[in-house]
């Protein structure tokens, strides 16, 4: 029986892989090279040290590992520029009526989440008191497509894995989410489809939509 919904959080409530693609753009031309929105694709879900590895690989650039920190750092004060701007506006279309479905339902809410900003995220957004449970990259030590920040999010809400339904954007986090043993839905893209169940977003969709469409 599904008990609780996890929501990854970039790509899922919001929309913050523009920003991404914008400060590690900068991040690129600062080091002579170029990042385009097709490569940034490719590191949704990825940690910031993966994805800075990534970048320079992509680029022919080469680095020690003390510049790769300061390039990691940079990027970061960057792509928080845009974050502390972020309001309740960004949250994507769908999310916050869903959220109060699947509550009233009596379901619990977590967030599992990638990116170390996860928590100044939700707090602008407004939303990090809709979740009994938020891991972020903050406590992680193995990265998606490792299942280990919804094992962390299932054990901090006392259930097992398939009593929770993970919500994924990126092709990793739905790898993570099926390893583990977790049901995952994926949201977006058409790289998603070995997930249990595929939703474009979250317009007009109600957890029973989900509870109906998972495997018995
Ligand atoms: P940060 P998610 C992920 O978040 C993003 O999809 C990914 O693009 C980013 O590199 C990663 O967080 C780390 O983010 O630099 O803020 O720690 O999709 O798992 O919520
Ligand atoms: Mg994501």
């Amino acid at each position: 029986m599904i008990k609780a919904f996890i929501f990854d959080l970039d790509g899922v409530i919001v929309d913050t892989a523009k920003y991404h693609f914008i400060a590690w753009r900068r991040m690129a031309n600062a080091v002579g090279s170029d990042f385009t929105e097709e490569e940034n694709e490719k590191l949704k879900g990825v940690s910031r040290m993966e994805s800075l590895d990534l970048i320079l690989e992509w680029g022919g650039v080469e680095k020690t590992v003390a510049e790769k920190q300061e390039l990691a750092t940079q990027k970061n004060e960057w792509y928080r520029e845009y974050i502390l701007k972020m309001d309740d506006s960004e949250i994507l279309e769908g999310i916050l009526p869903f959220l109060d479905a699947a509550e009233a339902q009596g379901l619990k809410l977590a967030v599992g989440s990638s990116s170390k900003n996860a928590t100044t995220i939700l707090e602008q957004i407004g939303l990090k008191d809709r979740f009994e449970v938020i891991i972020d990259g903050n406590k992680l030590t193995r990265s998606k497509p490792d299942p280990q920040v919804f094992e962390m999010g299932a054990e901090a809400m006392g259930l097992k894995p398939n009593e929770c339904v993970v919500f994924e954007d990126a092709e990793k986090g739905v790898d993570a989410a099926l390893s583990g043993g977790f049901y995952a839905v994926g949201v977006g893209g058409d790289n998603l489809k070995h997930a249990h169940h595929v939703v474009p977003d979250f317009t007009n969709l109600t957890p029973n939509d989900i509870l109906q469409a998972l495997p018995a």
